[in-house]
């Protein structure tokens, strides 16, 4: 297939979004290049799994106490590898490990990531969606920080992206403001996309969310749900993939609003980890026209106490979740 001129790489868009003297922007092609490098090494992997025996269980739990996946363990070794490789990662925090890994790094401008290296695990045995998700922070200036409180203190996202492994393979990376997609060419190894920015659309009509958890939620989040199903107009339909990159990226191409509240019980703080996956969809979110809480607050306000703490989260288009806020007596101020 002829490349379309109009195409552009991750390559491109990290070059256009920095200039020639920012030296963080070396950081930031060699990250961009190791996830890229990631993706192609998991999706050829996924596309044969179970013929080459990844799937099923690793037979070990992990600090959420989880039972890990193969294909877990395989993500979390592929991923911190390339950042390893890059020389531009100070320090690596997964899903997958108690601590973070520190690097070696000769990059002067190193970065850090914070990631859920595979993303939606129980969904590989059935063949469905599943994601890599990455958060990239600039260290924290203070020199004095201790490595474990490096993320505690990093602040918001510089770049966040997440990887697809569908129907086809997506890349979505937000940097800079902008948010774009970019599809694998298997044929190539090329990760390409339009050259434009990617918005949520408005007026959409999704909801993504567990009911099965209904009966443990506050009344006011189970009289929205209740709402936006029999008398909202127009009524809106419930996709749920069970997978965070799966509803978040179908939500993003077609409108819609993902829900994973908290619950009384050992959900007590939702589900969601705040700075491997709530940050970077918030950070895509808020770059794509969108905005993400915890059904209070926007995510990216909220400072980490822990490294793997968890949050509720509600993300999607402002529309969707400026309704969801009003709906249950939390309207977010100034919208
Ligand atoms: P439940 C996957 O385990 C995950 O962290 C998200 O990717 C997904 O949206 C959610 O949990 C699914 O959780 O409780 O509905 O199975």
């Amino acid at each position: 297939m002829q490349k379309n001129s109009s195409f552009t790489t991750p390559f491109d868009f990290i070059m256009e979004k920095t200039s020639a003297d920012q030296t963080e922007r070396t950081s930031l092609l060699l990250v961009t290049g190791a996830i890229e490098q990631g993706g192609r090494v998991m999706a050829a992997l996924l596309r044969k799994g179970p013929l080459v025996g990844v799937t099923g269980s690793a037979l070990v739990r992990n600090i959420q106490g989880e039972e890990v996946q193969k294909l877990d363990q395989i993500g979390q070794d592929t991923f911190l590898s390339l950042f390893r490789r890059s020389r531009a990662v100070m320090s690596v925090l997964s899903e997958e490990a108690e601590q973070p890994d520190n690097l070696p790094y000769d990059q002067k401008n190193p970065l850090l990531v914070a990631m859920d290296p595979l993303d939606g695990s129980s969904n590989i045995s059935v063949n469905a969606p599943i994601g890599s998700i990455f958060a990239v922070f600039h260290p924290p200036l203070s020199s004095s920080t201790a490595p474990e409180d490096l993320f505690l203190k990093a602040a918001s996202p510089v770049l966040s992206a997440y990887l697809l492994y569908s129907v086809s393979t997506s890349l979505v990376l937000s940097f800079s403001g902008e948010t774009r997609v970019f599809t694998l060419d298997p044929d190539t190894g090329e990760f390409l996309g339009a050259d434009m920015p990617f918005r949520f659309p408005e007026n959409g009509k999704i909801y993504s969310t567990n009911e099965a958890y209904l009966p443990h939620w506050e009344k006011s989040l189970q009289e929205y749900v209740f709402w936006i199903k029999s008398e909202r107009n127009p009524a809106m339909i419930l996709r749920y993939i069970g997978a965070l990159v799966g509803d978040f990226h179908r939500n993003l191409l077609k409108g819609g609003i993902y829900l994973y509240p908290a619950e009384a019980g050992e959900k007590s703080s939702g589900k969601l980890r705040l700075l491997y996956e709530a940050y970077p969809m918030a950070h895509i979110a808020k770059n794509s026209g969108g905005i993400a809480t915890d059904g209070k607050q926007d995510i990216l306000s909220i400072v980490p106490r822990s490294i793997h703490q968890r949050v509720p989260l509600v993300v999607g288009p402002s529309d969707l979740v400026c309704e969801f806020h009003e709906r249950t007596g939390n309207p977010l101020p100034g919208r």
